[in-house]
């Protein structure tokens, strides 16, 4: 007998998307379609499987409903314009569902389930009426695998159903392969309702609620992809939770592999905030890019495993130039299935902040008909495109993606690294002296700034612990203690690093490091990562050595590396570092009541060390003064 859902979603169906949903044995898939379909009322529903032909629909029906524009000169390529209100992930609106009773750290913003679950369904309701609800089956991870977190999502939005295929694995039959009782995250997305130029106008009533609970995800009158994309920064959340209670980690991390001598391959997984130069680094030449977003983490064997959630890059494009990005320039401006957003366009040619290309005086943004001088609404001047401005990509279409994207097992890590925007206090690249310093000095105390990433003030200084502050949907004492046990208990532990790419110099405020730069640090850690050179010991960790950076520096860039640049960017600088300590206990102590007493125990012992340092050596440490300090 059909089941009652299947039945009452019959009459929205053609009969081969009846056939291709009925040919999933799992009525709770049926229900959430069809109990979506009772609140939104679409007019019709699509039902996305992994075929060639059903994805081919999803890349034209973007087109032709006006989402998407295929206006660009190279085939493949189109472009989508989110609101100007809606040009970044929304934290303000993004909140989560708390049960009575239950309660998460203050730092997270959330509201009363019942209130929220009011609200987000009453916004939806009807919101799909003359529209199409799409129905997408990802496979996060690789299919198949002890990894594998399968995922549904309704949609009216074919940008997003279209950007879906650009950046995960399809699962459709990963769906029709699980038993009737297998798991799955869910996520409701409308648009809402849309002007004529098919960009959704009810900002103010832009909704994201997470229901971990229930594990569904509402999202409404938003269209940027990270609020909408549900299984980018949304799954993630419910990710992190289910993490939590089975004993594995999932991150906001890149995963790449570097080489060392002899063609050598490490993995190395990195957290950095957005907009930070996390996939900067996942994409440096010559090495492999696995993921630059999120990865999952299990201990398989008693080593660390990861594997990229995401088979796609969701990228920042400003500064993206011809030289210095050789890899992904020669991907965006030869024909292939992109999808940009938020930039400009002229005469059927993409343009971006900072391409290192003369740019057009007019043509068209995500503000309409754009020219140089134009004003918003409180009289500032619209740039020619957002900063935020992004391309949607498969990693495949990059020339040095590396061939394990699809294993399984995932890769085994050699080391971690963690890098905020720190102006002051940390240096460029360190080691930790142990995984539960790592962690605690590098991960849960992160410092950097708000960025364009999510809507907002820029430049605003804040913890973001292990860059994943934003998706946290446990405790967050819990989340440091995860990651301590986690690495405690693996006989091969990754080394753990800390990167910081905007130390400024004291004085003038310029940064110290050119982009560049990051390349030689990760090389560093290659070779630390098998002991093949030595380092200094400092207050917070080990620090390179002048002569194997200078060596690195010939090698890698071709450059000559002063000793006196070495030096500022080297100097352990102790009053900001004693400060930044402050900053973080003081985080932890009025927000996080579930905070492990070994955070505490570990920043003290640091605070010593610093304090010792600076009886010694003064309060700006030359990195000369530690070459008598015990060699690692
Ligand atoms: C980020 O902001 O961290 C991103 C882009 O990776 S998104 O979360 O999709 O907005
Ligand atoms: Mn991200």
């Amino acid at each position: 007998m059909m089941n009652p859902y299947l039945e009452a979603l019959q009459h929205k169906l053609s009969p081969q998307d009846f056939k291709k949903l009925s040919a999933i044995d799992n009525p709770n898939v049926h229900e959430f379609i069809a109990k979506g379909s009772d609140l939104c009322h679409p007019g019709k529903i699509f039902i996305c499987s992994d075929s060639a032909e059903d994805l081919e629909h999803v890349r034209k029906q973007a087109v032709a409903t006006g989402e998407e524009k295929a206006i660009l000169n190279l085939q493949g390529h189109t472009v989508h314009f989110d609101g100007e209100q809606d040009q970044g992930r929304d934290r303000q609106a993004t909140k989560y569902l708390v049960a009575k009773g239950s309660t998460l750290s203050k730092a997270l913003n959330q509201m009363d389930r019942q209130e929220g679950l009011l609200e987000v369904l009453g916004l939806l309701r009807n919101s799909m009426v003359g529209k199409t609800m799409i129905v997408r089956f990802i496979s996060l991870g690789p299919p198949n695998s002890v990894f594998t977190i399968i995922g549904l999502q309704c949609t009216d939005s074919w940008y997003v159903a279209h950007s879906e295929s650009l950046l995960y694995r399809s699962g459709y039959e990963q769906f029709m392969k699980a038993g009737n009782k297998t798991e799955f995250l869910k996520v409701l997305h409308s648009a809402g309702k849309l002007n004529g130029e098919m960009v959704s106008v009810d900002h103010g009533k832009k909704r994201i609620y997470i229901d971990h609970m229930d594990e569904t995800i509402y999202s409404v009158n938003t269209q940027y992809a990270g609020n909408t994309v549900g299984f980018k920064k949304l799954a993630f959340r419910l990710a992190i939770r289910k993490a939590s209670s089975e004993g594995w980690l999932a991150e906001h991390m890149l995963l790449m592999g570097v080489f060392g001598p002899n063609n050598r391959k490490t993995y190395f997984a990195g957290a950095f905030p957005s907009a930070c130069g996390k996939t900067s680094t996942a994409m440096l030449p010559g090495e492999k890019i696995l993921g630059d977003d999120i990865a999952y983490i299990r201990d398989i064997g008693s080593a660390a495993r990861a594997v990229n959630v995401e088979s796609g890059i969701f990228g920042i494009i400003k500064d993206v130039k011809a030289k210095e990005d050789a890899l992904i320039w020669s991907v965006l401006t030869n024909p292939g299935e992109i999808i940009f957003s938020n930039i400009l366009v002229k005469d059927g040619k993409p343009y971006w902040l900072g391409m290192g290309e003369e740019l057009p005086k007019d043509g068209c943004n995500y503000t309409g008909a754009w020219y140089e001088g134009k004003k918003d609404e409180e009289g500032n001047d619209v740039p020619l495109a957002h900063k935020n401005a992004r391309y949607a990509v498969a990693l495949k279409a990059l020339e040095n993606v590396d061939p394990e994207l699809n294993n399984p097992n995932g890769v085994e890590l050699g080391g971690i690294m963690y890098g905020g925007r720190d102006a002051k206090a940390y240096v460029p690249v360190q080691q930790s002296f142990s995984w539960e310093h790592g962690i605690i000095a590098y991960g849960a105390s992160l410092e950097t700034e708000t960025t364009f990433a999510t809507v907002g003030k820029e430049g605003v200084p804040e913890i973001n612990m292990m860059s994943i502050q934003d998706f946290i949907s446990i405790p967050l004492g819990r989340n440091v203690q995860n990651n301590l046990s986690f690495g405690a208990k693996l006989e091969n532990q990754p080394k753990v690093f800390g990167v910081n790419y905007f130390l400024r110099e004291v004085g003038n405020g310029n940064y110290l490091n050119s982009p560049h730069d990051k390349h030689i640090w990760v090389k560093w850690m290659e070779l630390r990562v098998h002991n093949e050179v030595g380092a200094l010991k400092t207050p917070t960790g080990y620090i390179p050595k002048y002569d194997d950076l200078k060596k690195l520096f010939k090698q890698v860039l071709n450059q000559n590396y002063a000793k006196e640049e070495y030096i500022k960017q080297f100097t352990i600088r102790i009053p900001e570092n004693l400060a930044k300590i402050e900053r973080v206990q003081r985080f932890y102590q009025e927000n996080v009541i579930d905070t492990p007493l070994e955070l505490f125990g570990l920043l003290y012992m640091q605070r010593q060390r610093l304090m010792e340092a600076k009886a010694k050596y003064g309060e700006y440490i030359s990195p000369e003064c530690f070459e008598k300090e015990t060699d690692a």
